[in-house]
């Protein structure tokens, strides 16, 4: 069994191998949805040092224990279910609910508000139908601020919806006219 400090090791190495540099380690992912064989990555994880002893049933604790369920096995194959800097993952558009929500911090709160929300390092913008997941992703960087959007208003805008499942949904942006500070 591992400790808690290992399994979050092995769930960043993952989401490295998963997410953002692949090929940096000779992992090839479906161009479509991003995902390999479990097979696949295991004989990518074997190869590091630190992880040559890892197993399939590890792999699959890590995927099952995160509470943002970060990852998705389907058959014998895994993904990143969100999240991606590496190549556009598709995804089908969708209805989401009328309000969603973003985390954020107040550094960047005045860009925000001024530019909307721009996807940054990534390949979407982050947005959940509650407000957990969107607390957990602002208060990495600072003070938390969570925003509503109003999807109502953006979809009439001609913004796109994509559901990553497990509450998170994906846009490729959010105008700023859409957005307001929540205060609960
Ligand atoms: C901000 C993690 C300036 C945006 C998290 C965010 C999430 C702007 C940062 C998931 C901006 C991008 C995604 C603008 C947006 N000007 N800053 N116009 N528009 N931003 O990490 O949403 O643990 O790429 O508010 O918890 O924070 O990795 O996106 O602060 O769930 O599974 O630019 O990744 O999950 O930061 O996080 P990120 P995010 P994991």
């Amino acid at each position: 069994m591992m400790s808690n400090a290992t399994e979050v090791l092995l769930s960043k190495f993952m989401t490295k191998l998963l997410r953002h540099t692949p090929e940096q380690y000779g992992l090839i992912l479906d161009p479509e949805d991003g995902s390999c064989t479990l097979d696949d990555l295991l004989s990518v994880l074997v190869k590091a040092p630190r992880w040559s002893g890892v197993t399939v049933g590890e792999i699959q604790h890590v995927v099952t224990s995160c509470e943002k369920q970060r990852f998705e096995i389907e058959g014998d194959r895994i993904k990143a279910r969100y999240g991606h800097s590496h190549t556009k993952i598709t995804y089908e558009p969708g209805t989401p609910p009328p309000t969603l929500y973003h985390g954020t911090h107040a550094g960047i709160l005045s860009a925000i508000l001024e530019e909307g929300l721009q996807s940054m390092g990534r390949q979407y913008v982050h947005l959940s139908e509650g407000t957990h997941f969107a607390s957990l992703a602002g208060s990495r960087r600072g003070k938390l601020i969570l925003l509503t959007v109003d999807t109502i208003s953006a979809g009439q805008m001609g913004v796109s919806f994509y559901f990553a499942g497990n509450e998170v949904w994906l846009a490729d942006s959010i105008p700023p006219s859409c957005l307001n500070v929540y205060n609960p």
